[in-house]
């Protein structure tokens, strides 16, 4: 075990890369997907089955975690890992794109963003300082600095003036961070600049000259589409630093994850398979199906008979079709195990198919097999 924080290449194919990020809580398998546990829980899982998907790491918020049961409280129970216990590293976003997204009343300045509680009302701020003051009181392993990411379409001069002010928080995040934080621990920027090549160039530029373990690529799957995402990550990732990881935020459904590894991302979180499960939702082998539909009622076969995974291998659709029309705690914790499950081996099968050079042929057979998703 290190006790330091460093990523390793092992092969590329094309834009597409595999390797490895060393951090003294573990190894972390790249390109990666990070469960999100939002409240400090995988929602629906115990963690020893969340590992047993082959999760390297799982993600955590600043903004859930600082309002309850907040970053004080779990500092003295021990940490973050101890609290939920997770012994293995995690990530935390800074809780500005939290913040816009559940808050009701919040005013964005240049000093941070002041807002309400969703929960019960209460006044916060959170300022780049106080984001990495509460995310190395968690003891994150990985780090988001506090950023701006505003909704596509956006004009040219709003989105520069949100990509440089994210780009001072990012500065100020920095100094925070070197303070702070213990050895071994990262913090990543963040490039914004919406859907203008200029204003991805300038903002990663502006990082660059900070200097971070690793660049996030934010702002994106915001409404903008599948395709477009993709439009922009073919401007943005030929121009990141090869030696450092990328981590497309928030990102996503199995198709965009194989189109942004093909592009050159290397770790990815998003909700889609724990709530998705949690609605019914399940992707398979050829594709996604809504477990609820009546045509499983009488389905005597599992999700995939193949698998390892217990919630994949060991109920029948018809079984877990009745949990859910009964309104069973047990339905969604089923699917969003078989769930995490389809995605821990997309990734497993992708690093195997970069390290082979065979990728194209996996996207070709991963494009053939793999209707439409249903979300
Ligand atoms: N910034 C941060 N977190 C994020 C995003 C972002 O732009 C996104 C964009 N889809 C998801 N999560 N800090």
């Amino acid at each position: 075990m290190t006790d330091s924080f460093s990523f390793s290449l092992a092969a590329t194919d094309g834009a597409a890369r595999t390797g490895h990020i060393s951090t003294p809580k573990g190894e972390i398998r790249t390109p990666a997907f990070m469960p999100v546990g939002t409240a400090a829980t995988v929602k629906a899982m115990l963690p020893e089955h969340v590992r047993a998907t082959g999760a390297d790491i799982v993600l955590g918020n600043t903004y859930h975690l600082m309002l309850r049961p907040t970053a004080e409280r779990v500092a003295k129970l021990g940490g973050l890992h101890k609290f939920m216990n997770w012994p293995r590293p995690i990530l935390t976003d800074s809780g500005g794109f939290q913040v816009m997204s559940l808050s009701k009343l919040r005013k964005l300045t240049e000093d941070g963003v002041a807002f309400q509680s969703h929960i019960d009302g209460s006044k916060h701020m959170l300022t780049p300082e106080r984001s990495i003051e509460i995310q190395c009181l968690l003891g994150s392993d990985i780090q988001m600095q506090l950023d701006e990411c505003p909704a596509i379409p956006i004009e040219h001069d709003d989105a520069r003036a949100s990509m440089l002010l994210s780009a001072r928080w990012a500065e100020r995040s920095k100094r925070a961070f070197e303070e702070m934080s213990k050895p071994g621990q990262a913090l990543f920027g963040i490039v914004q600049g919406a859907n203008y090549e200029d204003l991805r160039r300038e903002s990663l530029q502006r990082l660059m000259e900070i200097d971070f373990p690793g660049y996030s690529v934010g702002g994106l799957a915001v409404g903008e589409g599948r395709e477009e995402m993709f439009r922009v990550l073919e401007f943005t990732t030929p121009h990141m630093p090869k030696a450092k990881p990328r981590y497309l935020m928030g990102v996503g459904k199995p198709a965009d994850i194989v189109g942004a590894v093909a592009r050159g991302i290397d770790m990815f979180d998003c909700v889609a398979p724990t709530r998705s499960g949690r609605h019914g939702q399940a992707w398979t082998k050829s594709g996604a199906i809504n477990i609820k539909n009546a045509k499983y009622a009488d389905d005597p076969t599992p999700l995939d008979p193949e698998s390892d995974c217990p919630a994949s291998r060991d109920y029948s659709k018809a079984y877990i079709h009745h949990l859910f029309r009964a309104g069973e705690y047990l339905a969604p914790m089923l699917l969003t195990w078989h769930n995490l499950q389809y995605y821990q081996d997309l990734m497993a099968e992708m690093r195997a198919a970069i390290r082979a050079g065979r990728f194209d042929a996996f996207v070709k057979k991963f494009k053939a097999d793999t209707i439409e998703d249903l979300v």
